[in-house]
């Protein structure tokens, strides 16, 4: 069958199984990204989550011998919650982000692209293909930049101008020659709004940078004690980080509902706080298990929420978070339970962190607390 008419079959296959932009891109080594990925390890900017080595990452022949070239696509999610449930004084939320609303992507997208391979495979019966959403060795934004699906955006982002940034990427590489489509010619111009809007200054250089270490969604993500800076930053966020998405005017009233997998659950990706810290790790499981946004596990969750549990300064959470404090097996939920009743600032609140240095026998727990104890001053509690 000749590349062109399998080409266009396959653009219509896309469309009948939820696929919202295909593209076509060559095989050929990223060099570009390869100089850019070695910067941003010199620099110590990469976030750890990057999976493979240099060559890897940007020579696809490494990964399928057999590399013609790659099928790039992209499906979009919603920006929007419908009927989102409010947080309030006595029950306050926290937020997942947009990429974690509904099923995991990893496991929407990998479905659509083992169909596209299988559709294939029955037209060209001794087709090789290798398929990847994420965790596989590519930048898939890399690959959708050069498959003409969307231009990238100083936030780093892949900005398509049907579906802006809220679109999740995948591929595949495959041994078929497909001919190539053209990257978009399109660019941010002169707006910087993200950078400026960005809380912590992860946006570095003139544009289209990232330090990872600065930024939210990779903090949320960290198992260990968040360090200070962040902690007045992070907000309510309990997974990842929109703001900068939010604000491209690229985004300016794009909401898209075309999957209903993707439309968030309220009590999951809007969740209570409260109740999060205590959840059992099967009830955390059934709840939780089946978004992206679990995939570290219930503990940097946890430490969200007590820590956006401090920021709202929650008073009818002090009876819990010191049950914490006192009582849960792990150092960084005890620390951060004590640093955001400190930050509560009432006098019970105090009373329990001194009571609780007491017993308490880590050291570094035992420093949370005491930084807890110094928001004493701001609080004017003797
Ligand atoms: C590691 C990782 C992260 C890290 C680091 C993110 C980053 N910007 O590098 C952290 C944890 C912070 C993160 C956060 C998020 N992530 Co993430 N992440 C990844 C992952 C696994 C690898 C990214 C990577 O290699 N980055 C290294 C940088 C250097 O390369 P890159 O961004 O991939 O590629 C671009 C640059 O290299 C640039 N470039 C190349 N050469 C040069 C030269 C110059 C001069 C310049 C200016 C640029 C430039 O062009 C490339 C194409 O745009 C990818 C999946 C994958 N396998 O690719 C998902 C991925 C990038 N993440 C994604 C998403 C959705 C997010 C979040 C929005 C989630 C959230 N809401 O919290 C945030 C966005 C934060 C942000 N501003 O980027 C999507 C992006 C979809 C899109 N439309 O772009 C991806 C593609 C996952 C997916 N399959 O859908 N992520
Ligand atoms: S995701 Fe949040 S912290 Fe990260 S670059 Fe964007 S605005 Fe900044
Ligand atoms: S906010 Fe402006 S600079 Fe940032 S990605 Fe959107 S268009 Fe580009």
């Amino acid at each position: 069958m000749q590349t062109e008419q399998l080409k266009q079959e396959i653009i219509q296959y896309a469309k009948q199984i939820g696929i919202d932009k295909i593209g076509f891109a060559s095989a050929d080594v990223f060099g570009e990204l390869k100089e850019r990925l070695r910067r941003q390890q010199e620099l110590n900017y990469q976030s750890g989550f990057e999976k493979g080595t240099l060559e890897e990452r940007t020579e696809p022949k490494r990964l399928l011998p057999e590399a013609q070239s790659i099928i790039s696509i992209a499906v979009a999610y919603p920006s929007r919650m419908k009927n989102a449930p409010k947080s309030t004084k006595e029950e306050r939320r926290g937020l997942f982000a947009r990429a974690s609303w509904g099923i995991d992507y990893h496991v929407a997208l990998r479905e659509r692209l083992e169909k596209l391979s299988r559709f294939i495979q029955e037209r060209v019966p001794d087709v090789v293909n290798k398929v990847m959403v994420d965790t596989g060795e590519l930048s898939d934004r890399a690959v959708a930049e050069r498959a003409g699906i969307g231009f990238s955006g100083k936030n780093t982002s892949i900005i398509t101008p049907e579906f802006g940034s809220f679109v999740y990427l995948g591929e595949m590489i495959t041994n078929i020659p497909f001919v190539p489509d053209d990257p978009l010619e399109d660019s941010c111009g002169e707006c910087r709004k993200c950078m400026d809007a960005c809380p912590t200054g992860a946006l570095v250089g003139e544009g289209g940078q990232l330090n990872a270490q600065r930024c939210i969604a990779f903090l949320t993500q960290t198992k260990d004690f968040l360090p200070d800076e962040f902690r007045t930053k992070i907000g309510n966020r309990i997974y990842g980080c929109d703001t900068c998405q939010q604000v491209c005017p690229r985004n300016k009233g794009i909401d898209f509902h075309i999957h209903p997998e993707f439309e968030p659950e309220h009590e999951v990706a809007k969740p209570k706080l409260k109740p999060m810290l205590h959840i059992s790790n099967r009830e955390f499981k059934e709840k939780f298990g089946y978004i992206s946004g679990s995939w570290r596990g219930k503990k940097p969750l946890q430490r969200n929420a007590l820590i956006a549990l401090g920021h709202y300064k929650d008073r009818t959470a002090i009876h819990e978070m010191v049950d914490v404090m006192r009582n849960d097996a792990r150092p960084v939920i005890r620390g951060t339970a004590a640093w955001s009743l400190g930050k509560i600032g009432t006098e019970e609140a105090f009373e329990a962190i001194q009571d609780a240095m007491l017993k308490e026998k880590d050291e570094q727990v035992l420093y949370e607390m005491s930084k807890g104890l110094e928001f004493q001053q701001d609080a004017g509690v003797k």
